[in-house]
């Protein structure tokens, strides 16, 4: 803290989730004194646009964390296993968005309006969960509180933008090389990604399952607390620039009709339930790409088994699944006195 107020700082400020960071930051009035723009040495002296401002990029060193209270992270794995611990021992608060942390018993997973109070005994790394798990564990914190859940299926249509700045360029580049009859170049995706489906996101593992898949398993039981959950889950990459939409299946304890659940959910914070089918109104990405809720519609009974229900959730994968949900992070550590 200078005599300004709090310093923070964006780690992989050049990135997508970076700039969305510092849009947040700046729409949202956080009240920050000072705010430093850090990423590889490849960026350093490039403009971002901070509310009025402007930052100039410099290089993520330890020097430059030195004397920042508040560093939101989202430069990668390895840049945040070498760089978190440094700054945490400088004394500074490390809100990472990278999956590095994120299993680590001794840092609190956190999801606002899900589980705020892990954030109360946190050792200044405090880690963002995966996209795909945040939209699916607000949605579904409302349903265990009141009728407990035994088992998840879920399946996702993953955007493109969640692998960064140059996969938007590649699924870009790749539209207007089909529609010129050229030959589409993977580069970022294993495989051709422009009207076509990829059942492949991150690395797999030897039980068959992809990392981002047993990401989801593993996150949502940490952050409802039930390391007995059953959760299966089938990730997809689709050719959608923003947005990332699932459709769950869960069963849960006790019975909770559709229409108790939509009444439970848009009563719940950080939802906005959009579920008349008859009248063509079901959560789409194309709408909630740049908002701040996690929207849910097609909510039904599941007709093959006793205490099942299907959803479809959707949420803008940069905001509410990066960049948005590690500044409420940072909001709620002031709300508690923990920064
Ligand atoms: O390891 P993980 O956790 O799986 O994360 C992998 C990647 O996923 C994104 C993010 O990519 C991350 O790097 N990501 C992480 N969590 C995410 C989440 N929850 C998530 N995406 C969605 N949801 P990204 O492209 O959005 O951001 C990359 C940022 O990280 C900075 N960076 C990289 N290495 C760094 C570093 N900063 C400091 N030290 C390091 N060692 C990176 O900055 C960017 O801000 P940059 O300066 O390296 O890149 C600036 C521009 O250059 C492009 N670029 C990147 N690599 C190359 C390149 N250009 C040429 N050659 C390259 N090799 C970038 O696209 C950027 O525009
Ligand atoms: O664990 O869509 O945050 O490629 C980063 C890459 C989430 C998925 C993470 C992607 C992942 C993301």
């Amino acid at each position: 803290m200078n005599d300004r107020g709090l310093v923070v700082a964006v780690a992989g400020a050049t990135g997508a989730v970076g700039r969305e960071m510092l849009k947040i930051l700046a729409a949202r009035n956080f009240p920050a004194g000072t705010v430093k723009a850090l990423a590889s040495a490849r960026s350093v002296g490039k403009e971002l646009p901070f509310g009025k401002d402007t930052l100039v990029v410099e290089e993520l060193t330890e020097d430059a964390l030195t004397g920042v209270d508040l560093a939101l992270f989202s430069a990668g794995g390895e840049t945040s296993k070498k760089f978190a611990p440094l700054a945490a021992r400088a004394g500074c608060t490390v809100v990472d968005n990278s999956s590095a942390w994120r299993m680590d018993p001794d840092v609190p997973l956190v999801v606002p309006e899900v589980n705020p109070e892990a954030l109360d005994n946190h050792k200044k790394i405090i880690a963002n969960p995966n996209c795909s798990t945040i939209q699916m564990v607000v949605v579904l914190k409302p349903i265990f509180d009141e009728a407990g859940l035994k088992r998840i299926v879920v399946s996702t249509y993953q955007a493109v933008s969640g692998s960064g700045q140059k996969a938007i360029e590649e699924l870009q580049e790749q539209i207007r090389a089909l529609f010129n009859m050229q030959e589409p170049e993977p580069k970022v995706y294993p495989h051709q990604i422009a009207f076509n489906c990829l059942p492949h996101i991150d690395d797999f593992l030897d039980n068959d399952y992809s990392k981002e898949e047993m990401k989801m398993v593993n996150e949502t039981r940490k952050i409802l607390g039930d390391e007995n959950l059953a959760v299966t889950a089938t990730t997809v990459r689709v050719p959608v620039f923003f947005g990332h939409s699932e459709a769950v299946n869960i069963e849960t304890d006790t019975k909770l009709s559709a229409k108790e659940a939509r009444v439970l959910l848009s009563q719940a914070p950080g939802i906005t339930v959009l579920d008349n089918p008859r009248e063509k109104i079901y959560p789409m990405p194309i709408h909630a790409a740049g908002e701040d809720e996690t929207f849910v519609g097609r909510i039904r009974e599941d007709i093959s088994l006793e205490n099942g229900l299907d959803l479809w959730i959707v949420a803008d994968n940069i905001r509410k699944g990066a960049a948005l949900n590690a500044v409420q992070i940072a909001e709620e550590l002031l709300r508690r006195k923990l920064l």
